[in-house]
């Protein structure tokens, strides 16, 4: 069958680093059947020919108004498919849409009319938002890593700052890959706006956001560093679960050696 990915090598590219990311999270064991969601701005691929290219969905509702989105073309992971499907090949498990002028609304163009990701409304906010502030960012991931997850489910970890001083400690390099940290937004419904308003705040001041007792969020220039910041700060949670399982709580790097890190490679702590 042909495909949207026939004759458009860039953007197939773009496309085999979001299965590439997609089998690291099946094989992290962060991806549960279809846990987990996606979506990269494609508009950069859009030709003359694709922006020509006929709807084969009906205008769907975004849920939200994003202004910066006009026109802008995305590939989004459908709801209920799998990452480790999305893995093999990525047109199988999502589809390409085109944002309509309202911006309120979308339609499917390629493959296949899969109905994008059930947090659509979330991941676009986040992709109007780093239009508006000029990011050059691309993709947003949403994923669940065990060990982030676990500690969201003690109240001790769902302060912000303490959360992410105690992973910023575990090993030099956290703070490095992830200067701006974790924010953690207090347990919501999946899908709602009592979730992806908060996610959106947080993800101005934080490298990745955690959802309590569900999974992360981040964003990136492509879908390969969203996964990084998750993986960097997931690490740290790992280390320190390692360490307890030895039977004692990680003692951490001082505040200070913490500090130093900052201030020798100049790291920011705003986006
Ligand atoms: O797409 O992970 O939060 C499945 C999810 C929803
Ligand atoms: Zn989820």
């Amino acid at each position: 069958m042909k495909s949207i990915l026939t004759d458009r090598p860039a953007l197939k590219q773009a496309l085999d680093t979001v299965a590439e990311v997609a089998g690291y999270l099946w094989q992290k064991g962060w991806a549960e059947r279809n846990g987990g969601n996606l979506t990269l701005n494609i508009t950069e691929y859009a030709d003359e020919q694709m922006r020509a290219m006929p709807a084969i969905s009906k205008p769907l509702p975004i849920g939200v108004t994003l202004p910066h989105l006009k026109g802008c073309y995305f590939y989004c992971k459908g709801t209920g498919k799998r990452m480790r499907d999305l893995a093999r090949d990525p047109m199988c498990a999502g589809s390409i849409v085109r944002i309509l002028d309202d911006c309120a609304t979308y339609e499917i163009i390629a493959d296949e009319p899969i109905v994008p990701t059930s947090e659509i409304s979330s991941h676009l906010s986040l992709q109007n938002y780093m239009i508006e502030c000029g990011s050059g960012y691309k993709a947003t991931l949403h994923t669940h890593p065990i060990e982030l997850v676990a500690m969201s489910h003690s109240q001790e970890w769902l302060d912000s700052e303490h959360l992410t001083q105690t992973l910023w400690s575990m090993i030099p390099e956290t703070l490095a890959f992830a200067p701006l940290g974790i924010g953690v937004v207090p347990y919501a419904l999946p899908s709602s706006v009592e979730l992806a308003d908060p996610t959106l705040q947080l993800i101005k001041k934080h490298d990745v956001v955690l959802w309590e007792k569900h999974g992360t969020v981040a964003v990136g220039p492509d879908m390969m560093e969203a996964f990084d910041q998750t993986d960097v700060l997931n690490k740290a949670a790992t280390i320190f679960m390692t360490a307890k399982n030895f039977g004692f709580t990680a003692e951490g790097m001082t505040p200070e050696a913490v500090q130093t890190i900052r201030t020798v490679f100049n790291l920011p702590n705003e986006r």
